[in-house]
């Protein structure tokens, strides 16, 4: 249990706006799962608090996920409740830039558990505080240190925030996320895989710089029904489309549909049947 965040019964009755005693009887019944200490005390994970929210709590009943312990955290949760992005955009932006994991994850919790859907905290507050630290570097009003120890922050917040989706067990398909070999952005395709999982496909990310030599591989061992592919930097263009053909001969022997997203791939030949779409919005990962 080190280094995993979990609550007590009091924060836990606070985060879901009743009492300690209703906390108890709802983990007896079975409705909220808890570990029990060897002094016997309750601990709670955020998966815990995940689950509870996806299966019993109504939509129009509010989470509040800050421990309120200062008048700052009473701001923060309020802004959440009111869907007031654009002011808990320069609230992740600040604290990603002194790189304060925590904050940034409260936010990010705090929506998802008041039912804020994946892809609207995707598209309305993360690209958007990505964009920021992009403009800010462009401007040189950030180093490029800064910018990482600020993009860093909330990549991990949302690796952290994977942590608590409930994925469905019954799995809708297979499908690859995969960035291509000279490619290092994979934050958005992350997100592009947190949303595939929580519609219930299985997912293989491939993380940054894929060489993609023997992708055949992949291919035969996953026999994905869809690809995803990332392309935001291209540093090589001739390059890049070989390896964006290869992988289609694969589609074409498997099977597969091919989705792509990123601003690099305006630069790519795209006239292949086996691409699907080419999507630059959460909201269309969810759609399509
Ligand atoms: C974070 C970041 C980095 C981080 C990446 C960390 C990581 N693990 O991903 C670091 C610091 C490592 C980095 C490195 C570099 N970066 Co950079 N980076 C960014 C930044 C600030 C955010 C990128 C991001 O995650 N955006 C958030 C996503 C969600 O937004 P998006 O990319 O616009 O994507 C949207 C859609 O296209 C779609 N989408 C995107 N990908 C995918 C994939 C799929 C499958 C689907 C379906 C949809 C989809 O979803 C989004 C919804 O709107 C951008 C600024 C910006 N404007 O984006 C620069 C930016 C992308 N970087 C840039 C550059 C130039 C670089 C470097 C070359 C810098 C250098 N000289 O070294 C290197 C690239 C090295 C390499 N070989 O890849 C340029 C790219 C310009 C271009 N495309 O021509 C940008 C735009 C900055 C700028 N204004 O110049 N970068």
């Amino acid at each position: 249990m080190e280094g995993i965040r979990h609550f007590n019964s009091i924060e836990v009755a606070r985060i879901l706006g009743v009492n300690v005693s209703t906390v108890k009887r709802w983990t007896e019944e079975g409705k909220l799962e808890c570990i029990k200490t060897a002094g016997g005390h309750r601990k709670f994970l955020m998966a815990h608090l995940g689950d509870y929210v996806k299966n019993y709590k109504k939509k129009h009943t509010i989470i509040n996920l800050f421990p309120m312990e200062d008048e700052n955290d009473l701001q923060i949760s309020y802004r959440i409740l009111k869907h007031d992005y654009p002011f808990l955009i320069d609230y992740v932006v600040t604290q990603a830039l002194e790189s304060r994991l925590e904050k940034v994850q409260q936010v990010l919790n705090g929506l998802y558990l008041g039912q804020h859907p994946l892809h609207k905290i995707y598209d309305r507050l993360i690209t958007p505080a990505l964009h920021r630290l992009g403009q800010m570097w462009h401007n040189d009003e950030l180093s490029i240190i800064e910018e990482h120890f600020g993009s860093q922050t909330i990549r991990d917040s949302l690796i952290r925030l994977q942590g608590i989706i409930s994925i469905p067990s019954e799995k809708i398909g297979r499908a690859i996320c995969l960035n291509l070999s000279t490619e290092l952005h994979d934050i958005a395709l992350k997100m592009v895989a947190n949303i595939l999982e929580l519609r219930g496909y299985q997912v293989y990310f491939s993380g940054q710089f894929t060489d993609i030599f023997k992708i055949e591989y992949a291919f035969e061992k996953f026999r994905p029904e869809r690809i995803y592919l990332s392309c935001t930097w291209v540093e090589d263009l001739e390059k890049t489309q070989a390896e964006l053909e290869k992988i289609l001969k694969n589609c074409d022997i498997y099977n597969t549909s091919m989705y792509l997203g990123g601003q690099g791939v305006r630069l790519l030949k795209l006239d292949h049947p086996r691409i699907a779409r080419v999507i630059d919005s959460f909201e269309d990962v969810q759609r399509y």
